[in-house]
């Protein structure tokens, strides 16, 4: 196996040495802060609220924010955060645990904003519509890396679960589902033995870091980004253990670094996006800054330009800032206008440069302008690729819709440690990284079962598949997506020669977990009817362009039924009209 020099593959262990191209390991250690001692005005609307402070998520907040947040017009989950603060959970969950285990509670008697909203600090998901008592668990995977004892350690927690199974989500990250709570707080804790964490991953919680899936082995890469999501993660979740600092947020927040033209975690549909520059006449590397990219039922909006360079060793700093400012001048009354792009507008992109260099401490520069001659294609990274080591090659393996069970953790784990260099990366189309296969291992390794099943040389169609949760687990789903787009992949490549990739990507209703924006075809959960019948539709997106120069996907058509009988002819028309497709010789004609 390769002599994998770069950050280790453990949440919560900051890179451990020198990166393959240099890229300097970043530490980052966490010194609580002290809160803003508790105005008299503050005080009293607590007492009016019967809000108890020290149980409350008001503790680190300004008293401003306090106030924005004990408004009697703030929205139903500020209230659920100041009558307990979501950070409560990182212990309360085993006080959960043990009560349902010892028989002495059942779920359904305990308090629900505990079990439905403020579990989700601990990153438990009640999946109380579609299999009530049962809970999804969202992790954090920083840039989506896995060492080889992760996977057995993540197939090992659902194996004896009843229907449990894994999923690799829009953010290069793993949710778990299928457990109760008496056994949540068992896999909560067990977590930390491989150096993962599900601490706040889900609420007004900063959401998984994204960067490349080919970092550290990528040619064409400015610098190595995993030591910085590595140290990012760690300063937002106090090494894996909880910050309380950072967990009372507005509304929620992603962030994503590209080291690369390519974009590999869409910058622009993150709140925070950092692309990484160099500075031709300092010399210096870091990154321009993007803001306010999101998606939500009410709006959905790329990011505007944040005029900021951060330099490479204060991008942790910048981040927390960042956060901290979001935190105390966040919007807090109206959940649809909470994320950070309204505070940015508000603020205007220089004042909030300005801000953030205050909390730093430093004044921050403007934009570095990036010059490039030639235009850039964002690389499809499945297949063979060779690696800025020579001698060895990644492989990216398609899992379609994103889908795995327990064996899949385990035959990864396998692969990559008999292959590779004993990890894996995960990418945000919901795929896996193979890195350093020595090249003459190549095609042993794709004659392996489990690429049978998860294909290096999947179809044009599979390769571009994308697809949200649906209504098989998420409560909020309009439509069913993963079983239904496999299965209409799979049948559209047997009746379809298409000549190149084409992205298809599914969300199961308007809050686009599944990015359509962002798609060549997108498909989202929506109203239809079949045969004068209500029945589940689609919304038909077009055009969305990733990597350089990114745009949004608009709406094509709508009401479209999204049974096979009608949407598979609609995507056959779409894919011969505007991607190239014919008709294959002698294919059976299925719909
Ligand atoms: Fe999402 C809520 C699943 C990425 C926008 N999202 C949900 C919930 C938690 C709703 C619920 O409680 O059931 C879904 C859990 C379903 C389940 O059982 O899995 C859910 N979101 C997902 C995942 C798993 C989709 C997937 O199959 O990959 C993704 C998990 C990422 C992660 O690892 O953290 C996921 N969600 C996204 C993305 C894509 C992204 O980050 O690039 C978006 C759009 C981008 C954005 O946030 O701006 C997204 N999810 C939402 C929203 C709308 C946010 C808003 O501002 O209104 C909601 C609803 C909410 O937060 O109120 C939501
Ligand atoms: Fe659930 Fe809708 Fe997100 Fe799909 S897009 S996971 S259906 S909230």
């Amino acid at each position: 196996a390769a002599v994998r020099c770069s950050a280790a593959a453990t949440n919560g262990a900051t890179a451990n040495g020198a990166t393959m191209n240099g890229t300097p390991p970043v530490k980052f250690e966490y010194v609580p802060a002290t809160p803003e001692p508790l105005s008299d005005e503050v005080k009293a609307v607590m007492e009016e609220q019967g809000v108890d402070f020290e149980t409350s998520g008001l503790k680190y907040l300004t008293n401003d924010a306090r106030l924005r947040a004990l408004d009697k017009k703030a929205s139903k989950p500020e209230k659920i955060k100041n009558a307990k603060g979501g950070h409560r959970m990182w212990e309360d969950v085993f006080d959960l645990g043990e009560k349902i285990r010892s028989g002495e509670y059942k779920w359904e008697d305990l308090d629900l904003d505990d079990l439905d909203v403020r579990l989700k600090w601990s990153g438990l998901f009640h999946r109380k519509k579609r299999a009530p008592g049962t809970y999804m668990m969202r992790l954090k995977v920083p840039n989506g890396e896995l060492s080889a004892k992760q996977l057995r350690w993540l197939g090992d927690a659902i194996a004896n679960l009843d229907g449990g199974c894994g999923d690799i989500t829009t953010r290069a990250n793993v949710q778990l589902r299928g457990m109760t709570l008496a056994e949540a707080d068992k896999i909560f804790e067990g977590l930390q033995t491989v150096g993962l964490s599900a601490v706040m991953t889900g609420m007004d919680n900063v959401r998984n870091m994204t960067g490349s899936p080919i970092a550290g082995i990528d040619p064409h890469e400015l610098l190595d980004v995993r030591p910085l999501n590595y140290a990012i993660n760690d300063m937002i979740t106090n090494n894996g253990k909880g910050n309380p600092e950072l967990t009372n947020l507005p509304r929620k927040l992603n962030i994503g670094l590209s080291p690369s033209r390519d974009d590999f975690p869409h910058t622009h549909i993150n709140d925070v996006g950092l692309k990484a520059v160099h500075d031709p006449e300092t010399g210096e590397v870091g990154f321009n800054v993007e803001l306010g990219g999101y998606f939500s039922v009410k709006r959905n909006t790329m990011s505007i330009d944040g005029n900021t360079f951060v330099p490479y060793d204060q991008t942790v700093a910048y981040c927390k800032a960042l956060l901290e400012v979001f935190r105390d001048y966040g919007a807090r009354v109206d959940r649809q206008k909470s994320r950070l792009m309204w505070l940015v507008e508000a603020m205007g992109a220089d004042a909030f440069r300005e801000k953030i260099g205050e909390y730093m401490g430093v004044k921050l520069r403007t934009k570095v302008e990036e010059k490039y001659d030639t235009p850039w294609e964002r690389r499809d990274v499945l297949g063979v690729h060779p690696q800025k080591q020579e001698g060895f090659s990644w492989a990216g393996a398609c899992v379609p819709a994103g889908r795995l069970f327990p064996n899949d953790f385990y035959d990864f784990a396998d692969a990559c440690e008999k292959y590779g260099d004993g990890s894996v990366r995960l990418t945000v189309e919901q795929d896996v990284i193979f890195p350093f296969i020595p090249n003459d291992k190549v095609e042993e390794m794709k004659k392996e079962p489990i690429f049978q099943k998860y294909q290096i040389d999947a179809g044009n169609l599979t390769r571009g598949l994308v697809s949200c949760t649906g209504a098989q687990f998420c409560g909020l789903a309009v439509i069913e997506t993963k079983n239904r787009a496999m299965a209409m992949v799979e049948k559209l490549e047997q009746q379809l020669e298409i000549p190149k990739k084409v992205r298809i990507h599914w969300t199961g209703c308007p809050n686009s977990c599944g990015q359509v924006q962002v798609a060549d075809i997108g498909l989202m959960g929506g109203p239809a009817k079949m045969n004068g019948k209500a029945t589940e539709g689609v919304r038909i997106f077009l055009g969305g362009t990733i990597g350089e120069d990114p745009a949004l996907a608009s709406e094509f058509e709508k009401g479209i039924p999204a049974h096979e009988d009608y949407l598979i002819p609609k995507l056959k028309e779409l894919l011969i009209e505007r991607f190239g497709a014919k008709e294959k010789e002698g294919a059976v004609q299925l719909n």
